[in-house]
Formats: C-alpha cells, sequence, structure tokens
C-alpha cells in the first residue's frame, strides 16, 4: 500500500492513547488515518487488485466492483472462538464463551505484538447510524485490512465528520483488528488472503472493546457489525435503557398512504434480508426498506420507540438471491460492490447458486478452480456474501438516515417451522411477545426439515450476539416494556415456512407475505379480525387478504390452525430450554409459560 501516514486529524487524547497503544503493540510500518473518501475507497480497491486479493469484474457488468476470494480456512464467523470477557463469568451467561479480560488481554498481547509488521495500520473512524443522531453511537478501528477497510466504507459512515461528532468525548467503542500475518522480512511475498489458524473474536463489553486476531472475513473483521453493533451495543442499551437488536426494519404504506413501521428478527436462513426488500402483491400497497440486520431503537420524546438502522451497507448471504427472492437487492448489486467467496463467470461476471434459473456452463469457483454444473460441489461458497451500499437499493426508504429514526409500530419474531407454529400469531401484549421472542425457534437445517425437524431455540436471534446473560436480556425486555406501557410495539410470531405432512410447503412466501403485513397493519391500527387462541391471536376467518392467493382452503386452514397437542408436546423442550438460564430467567416469562400450559390443558 503506496498511502503515505497522516497527520492525526483528531485531538482527543483518548482516541490518540489508544492509537498509540495499538502502534506499540502491532509495529506497523506505518500508519494511516481513514478519512472516509470516494478516493480512499478506490484506493483500497486498487491495493486490493494490485496485492492479488482481489480482482476487478467487468465494467460492462458489474461497474465498480470487485471480487475477493478469502482463504479457504477463513470463510465464516468463528463462534467457538468468540468470547464475552466479562469481569464476572456470570455476566456474559451459559450461553457465551467467558474469558477473564486481564487474561484474555495477555493472550491475546503476545500474539498482537508485532502483528502489523510490514503492514499499514488502518485507522479508521466511524459511526454506527446517521452521524451526530442520538441513537447512533460511534467506534474507532484500528485494522491491518484494506478488505476490511472497504467494506467497513460501504456498511458505516466513515470519515472526518465522526471526529467532529465525537469531539473530546470518551464514549467510543475501541476496536483492535489484525489478519495476524506480519511480513517480516523485506523479501517475504504476502499471500491473496493473510490470516491466521489461531482464531479470536474478544469482547470486552464493560470496556467497550473488541480484539479481534486471525481472520479477515465478515463478522470477524467488520468490527462495526456484529461485534460493536449487537454485542457492545446490547450491553451500552442494557446500561442505558435502550434496545441493540438483530432486526431488519421496513415501512409499509397502505393504498390510504397511512404508514406503518415494522421491525423483524429472524434467525438465519429464514430470508431476513428479502422480508426487508419485498414487494407486496397486494393491490396498491408499498413496502421500503430501513435495514435489514440491525435496529436500534430508544425511546423518543413522545415515549413511542423510534428504531434506526445503524448501518449504510448489506452484507448479505449471496447463494439463494435471485429476480425471484429478492429483486431488489438484484437491483442493489448492480454497480459499486464487493463480492466475496463467490464464483467467476467466464465473462468478468459473478454468478451464484440459484442467481439464474440455468447455471452458466462454465465458471471458476470461489476456490479458482474451473467448475462445470456438473462438478458436484457449489460453484460459490454457502457463505459468499454481497457488501452493496443500501443506498443503491431501489425501494430503500426516504426515512432510512433520518437521525431522529422511525416510530416502530410492530415487531415481528419468526422462525422456520414445518409444523406446529402458525402462519401468524399476535401477542396479547408486550409480556407475551417477549415470551414468544424467548422461546422462537427454527428447524436446524433447511435441507434435513422434514415434519418433525430437529429444532434450535435462538431467541429473539441474539444468541450468537448478545453480550450478557441471556436471562438478563430477556429481563430488559421486560424492563422496557413496564416503562413504555401501552405505547410499545405489538408482537407477532410469523412462520412462512409450515409444511403439510406430504412435505410441501403450505404458504408460497415471499412476496406473498405482504398479505400477512397487512393483517399486522390492520391488526395496529385495530381495524382486521382476529380470534384468540391459547398462544394469542390468529387472523379470523376472511381477515387475512386471500384475494388472487393459489392457496386451497384446506391449506389456508391448516396454515392458522393453533395444533395445541402439539404445542403441548412442545412444553418440555420450552422448559429445557429455559432451564439453561437458571435463576436469571425472568419469573416473568415463567408466568407466561404456565399460563400457557394452563390454556393447553
Ligand atoms: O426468503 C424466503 N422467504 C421470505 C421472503 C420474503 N424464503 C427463502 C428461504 C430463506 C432463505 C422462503 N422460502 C420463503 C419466504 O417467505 N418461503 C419459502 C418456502 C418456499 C419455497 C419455495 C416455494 C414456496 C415456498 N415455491 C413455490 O411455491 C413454487
Ligand atoms: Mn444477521
Amino acid at each position: 500500500m503506496n498511502v503515505q501516514s497522516k497527520i492525526a486529524p483528531t485531538t482527543n487524547k483518548k482516541v490518540l492513547a489508544f492509537v498509540e497503544e495499538a502502534k506499540e503493540l502491532f509495529k506497523p510500518d506505518s500508519v494511516y488515518w481513514c478519512d472516509g473518501s470516494k478516493e480512499e475507497y478506490q484506493a483500497m480497491l486498487k491495493a486490493l487488485v494490485d496485492g492479488g486479493t482481489a480482482i476487478r469484474l467487468n465494467e460492462d457488468k458489474r461497474p465498480n466492483s470487485i471480487l475477493v476470494r478469502s482463504d479457504p480456512k477463513d470463510v465464516a464467523r468463528v463462534e467457538d472462538q468468540t468470547y464475552i470477557c466479562s469481569e464476572k463469568k456470570e455476566d456474559a451467561g451459559p450461553t457465551n464463551n467467558w474469558a477473564d479480560p486481564a487474561e484474555m488481554k495477555e493472550t491475546l498481547r503476545k500474539i498482537y505484538d508485532g502483528a502489523m509488521q510490514g503492514r499499514t495500520m488502518y485507522v479508521v473512524p466511524y459511526s454506527m447510524g446517521p452521524v451526530g443522531s442520538p441513537i447512533a453511537g460511534i467506534g474507532v478501528m484500528v485494522t491491518d485490512s484494506a478488505y476490511a477497510v472497504a467494506n467497513m466504507h460501504i456498511m458505516t459512515r466513515v470519515g472526518d465528520k465522526v471526529w467532529k461528532a465525537l469531539g473530546d468525548s470518551e464514549d467510543f467503542v475501541r476496536g483492535m483488528h489484525t489478519v495476524g500475518a506480519p511480513l517480516t522480512s523485506q523479501t517475504q511475498a504476502d499471500v491473496p488472503w493473510p490470516c491466521n489458524a489461531t482464531k479470536y473474536i474478544s469482547h470486552f463489553p464493560e470496556t467497550r472493546e473488541i480484539w479481534s486476531y486471525g481472520s479477515g472475513y465478515g463478522g470477524n473483521a467488520l468490527l462495526g457489525k456484529k461485534c460493536h453493533a449487537l454485542r457492545i451495543a446490547s450491553v451500552k442499551a442494557r446500561d442505558e435503557g435502550w434496545m441493540a437488536e438483530h432486526m431488519l426494519i421496513l415501512k409499509l404504506t397502505n393504498p390510504e398512504g397511512e404508514s406503518k413501521f415494522i421491525a423483524a428478527a429472524f434467525p438465519s436462513a429464514c430470508g431476513k434480508t428479502n422480508l426487508a426488500m419485498l414487494n407486496p402483491t397486494i393491490k396498491g400497497w408499498k413496502a421500503e426498506t430501513i435495514g435489514d440486520d440491525i435496529c436500534w431503537m430508544k425511546f423518543g420524546e413522545d415515549g413511542r420507540l423510534y428504531a434506526i438502522n445503524p448501518e449504510t451497507g448489506f452484507f448479505g448471504v449471496a447463494p439463494g438471491t435471485s429476480d425471484h427472492s429478492n429483486y431488489n437487492a438484484m437491483r442493489t448489486l448492480d454497480a459499486n460492490c464487493i463480492y466475496s467467496n463467490v464464483a467467476l463467470t467466464d465473462d468478468g461476471d459473478v454468478w451464484w447458486e440459484e442467481m439464474t434459473k440455468e447455471p452458466p456452463a462454465h465458471t471458476v469457483d470461489w476456490l479458482r478452480r474451473s467448475w462445470t454444473p456438473d462438478a458436484g460441489r457449489p460453484a460459490a461458497h454457502p457463505n459468499s456474501r454481497f457488501t452493496a451500499p443500501a443506498g443503491q437499493c431501489p425501494v430503500i426508504a426516504p426515512e432510512w438516515e433520518d437521525p431522529k429514526g422511525v416510530p416502530i409500530d410492530a415487531i415481528l419474531f419468526g422462525g422456520r417451522r414445518a409444523s406446529v407454529v402458525p402462519l401468524v400469531t399476535e401477542a396479547e401484549d408486550w409480556k407475551q411477545g417477549t415470551f414468544l421472542g424467548s422461546i422462537m425457534a427454527s428447524e436446524k437445517t433447511a435441507a434435513a426439515a422434514d415434519a418433525k425437524g430437529d429444532i434450535r431455540r435462538d431467541p429473539m436471534a441474539m444468541l450468537p450476539f448478545c453480550g450478557y446473560h441471556m436471562g438478563d436480556y430477556f429481563a430488559h425486555w421486560l424492563k422496557i416494556g413496564e416503562k413504555g406501557g401501552d405505547k410499545m410495539p405489538k408482537i407477532f410470531y410469523v412462520n412462512w415456512f409450515r409444511k403439510s405432512p406430504e412435505g410441501k410447503f403450505l404458504w408460497p412466501g415471499f412476496a406473498e407475505n405482504s398479505r400477512v403485513l397487512k393483517w399486522i397493519f390492520e391488526r395496529c391500527d385495530g381495524t382486521a379480525e382476529a380470534i384468540d387462541t391459547p398462544i394469542g391471536k390468529v387472523p379470523a376467518e376472511g381477515a387475512l387478504d386471500t384475494d388472487g392467493l393459489d392457496v386451497g382452503e384446506a391449506d389456508l386452514k391448516e396454515l392458522l390452525r393453533v395444533d395445541t397437542e402439539g404445542w403441548k408436546s412442545e412444553i418440555p423442550s420450552i422448559k429445557e430450554h429455559y432451564e439453561t438460564f437458571g435463576d436469571k430467567l425472568p419469573g416473568g416469562l415463567k408466568e407466561e409459560l404456565g399460563e400457557l400450559e394452563k390454556r393447553l390443558a
């Protein structure tokens, strides 16, 4: 990299001390303070291309876009090596790896020592959320990865404006990231994707620090996303009385021009990004995107919850994304994107499984090998990604960068369930909604899912992303609900994946989910009919708009049926799940479980 060290663009003493500490530890050849400019982004792309990490895609097909192939051993988040280093082990809880903060720092200081020799240390000031928004938060990240810097440019707001917003404040998250591959001699050639077999993704929630080592990929390296905006932010949110959630945000507008804002949490492989960008099939209704992954909510002066998308890009799973599953994502990907571990076509474009009805006759796969459709292996890695600027989404909502956020009307929880869970259920109140979120579950693998597939519970889709004890997290949800009272969003549980006994999906899903969103919208207004069931309210007969929908009466009935026996037989699994959290499980949730049991009996 041929960029010059620059003079520090901030006088913030904490920042200067942090960068100095990082410099002494990592011993980089040079330090570069990122300014967030377009020129800087282009310089990062050039460095990646010149260094053999990336190739430029065909300028006519994918303008200003690159393809990066990672080391095959560095392709996903490493949950085994992800740590919450709180002073007390109890504060990390039973579902996080815990390490003593002092011991973890000692371990990491040893491998951090000299880890950036021969490399540039980039200092990246970024804001999660509109710069200066009362809901936003600032981070300062040091990294030796130009790939990480380029991705941070797309995913967050990087630049000198962040130093201005930060001023002398100490309220910023400190992130240290190295790929752990120093170039120790002048003659040592770099590899296309430097990384280390040893990996640590360590969080110090009490001091708002992230120390990441050994990986250059995704959530391991783009510290603004899961590390900051979820793990650290969830702790900050608990301390300060707000919410940092793993949710998409969408705006739904009815034919009369009235809008509502919906946040939704799903575990992986449920099509969260697809829902965030859906094109409704029902006449006159419009859906627009605010965000596809993370949602920060704070109380406004009117007592309602206001949400921002802290990100500025989509870091989405490529395979499965197509004009059918997500037309708006495909258009977002037309230009100015970073592709990671997808296949390269012979005409210099990208391809991944299911992108087109017919696969290309030949590609170079993500492992740089020649690939044909009969290869018997995928051309793109299953966790291959696009990094795309959110502003390019054709249905991005005009409010998506509003610093005051958008008022949330409804929160959706969902999972992939072949049986038991109806298409949509409305919780009676916030407390029951929190209960439904706390037991949400998905079948273990999409491919192996059958009518009674093994399920994995992933409360609020936060299990891998909560920076503290999940029992305390549930308590925080209940506390926020008490604070917000009747101004809180309504909570719904949805399931697009219910199957017939023959294993056929009963619901067409995708754009047709707009019919469910319409019912939810009208429930918020109090205009749609619902009937009470032991698990909550479901649409009354005729309340779900099925105009022009090709689903039979019997299938519709089955989709909305509350399977009392199925729910009863699930109670032991819920109890077992709840035992995980020991005496940190709030009494309020035990009450909900008890009441559900009574209603089912
Ligand atoms: O993303 C999905 N959504 C949400 C869309 C807004 N997927 C893709 C899988 C998750 C990554 C879905 N798959 C959805 C869905 O609502 N539903 C299904 C299941 C399904 C798959 C294929 C069909 C129908 C349902 N095919 C036909 O009906 C022809
Ligand atoms: Mn996510």
